[in-house]
């Protein structure tokens, strides 16, 4: 991906900015100890014109992360969606992944950032197929990774850069070792979530997901789901997942902005059930592209038109 090929202008500190003079100072905070929050967005050409899904929420999220890092980001929700549709707006794009991010800037060194200056950046680009177009269509091969998701009691909850270098660790890995895909267990050995993706899994008819103290992201598209597929009329239950409940289940797929619905055919080199996307997952795709696109009237309240 280079998005400096595809977009013009960033949203830099309050004003859209030419893409190449959206730059920060080597001693930007963030930069040497991760002290940063962001999201991911993505706008759909919906019915009705170009809308963000769940956009405030994303918003809302970004100002909750920062609160737990005890970064004031001086925008209020309402301002960082206007940010957010005006840079899209400026790029001219129809669909788009958004981006934003609060760091701590200049004006503080070491470990107690008090003083440094909080920044705030919106990019927008085109982002394909997370995992692959193929991946969406046929399901991807995940691994379970020999590195654990964060532990809760180390960091809270939030989305913020620095923890994202144990994804990093999980994600070469799987991919090193010719997976699409690695899925993190938390300390006490149960699922946790994927390096940028929830999990989902379906045994006779039933949805599980693995609970928010399992020490995953609480994802927005995971709520989503949930959501329309309960009621669609599965049955959804948080639970705790183990290793071996995955080798058991009959479908798995993966959940984020930017994976949106992802099967996974095979886990562990075991096929997920007969090895085919299953109709729980093919459902969950279909209905979170007509949701995301305003094609159901329930939750066009989701969108925020650009
Ligand atoms: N868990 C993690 C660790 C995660 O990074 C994401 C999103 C999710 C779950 C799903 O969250 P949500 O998007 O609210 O449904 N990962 C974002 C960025 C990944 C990346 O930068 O690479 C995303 O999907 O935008």
């Amino acid at each position: 991906m280079a998005p400096m090929d595809v977009a013009k202008y960033v949203w830099l500190d309050g004003e859209l900015v030419a893409w190449e003079d959206a730059t920060v100072h080597v001693l930007t905070h963030a930069l040497h100890y991760g002290t940063g929050v962001f999201e991911g967005i993505r706008a759909y050409e919906a019915v009705g014109g170009t809308a963000g899904f769940r956009l405030t929420d994303h918003m809302k999220r970004l100002a909750k992360s920062a609160k737990s890092y005890h970064m004031d980001i001086p925008y209020t929700v309402t301002e960082m969606v206007d940010a957010a549709k005006q840079v899209v707006r400026a790029n001219e794009f129809s669909s788009a992944y958004i981006r934003p991010i609060a760091f701590l800037g200049l004006g503080a060194l070491g470990l107690d950032p008090r003083n440094a200056q909080i920044q705030m950046a919106i990019i927008t680009w085109q982002w394909g197929a997370y995992l692959g177009e193929e991946g969406l269509a046929k399901g991807i091969r995940v691994k379970t990774s020999s590195w654990r998701r964060f532990s809760q009691d180390a960091f809270p909850n939030a989305k913020a850069t620095g923890t994202y270098i144990n994804s990093i660790l999980a994600k070469r890995e799987a991919v090193t070792d010719g997976y699409d895909e690695a899925l993190m267990l938390n300390s006490g050995g149960n699922l946790a979530e994927g390096s940028g993706e929830n999990l989902f899994l379906v045994r006779d008819e039933v949805i599980y997901t693995p609970p928010l103290s399992a020490g995953c992201l609480e994802g927005i598209t995971r709520d989503s789901i949930m959501t329309l597929l309960s009621d669609d009329g599965y049955r959804v239950e948080e639970r705790v997942i183990s290793r071996s409940d995955l080798y058991y289940s009959d479908e798995l797929f993966m959940t984020g902005t930017a994976a949106e619905v992802t099967p996974v055919r095979e886990v562990d080199n075991r096929p997920v059930g007969s090895g085919r996307v299953g109709p729980v997952t093919r459902r969950a795709q279909e209905i979170y592209a007509d949701a995301n696109t305003g094609k159901l009237d329930d939750y066009t309240h989701w969108l925020d038109y650009i």
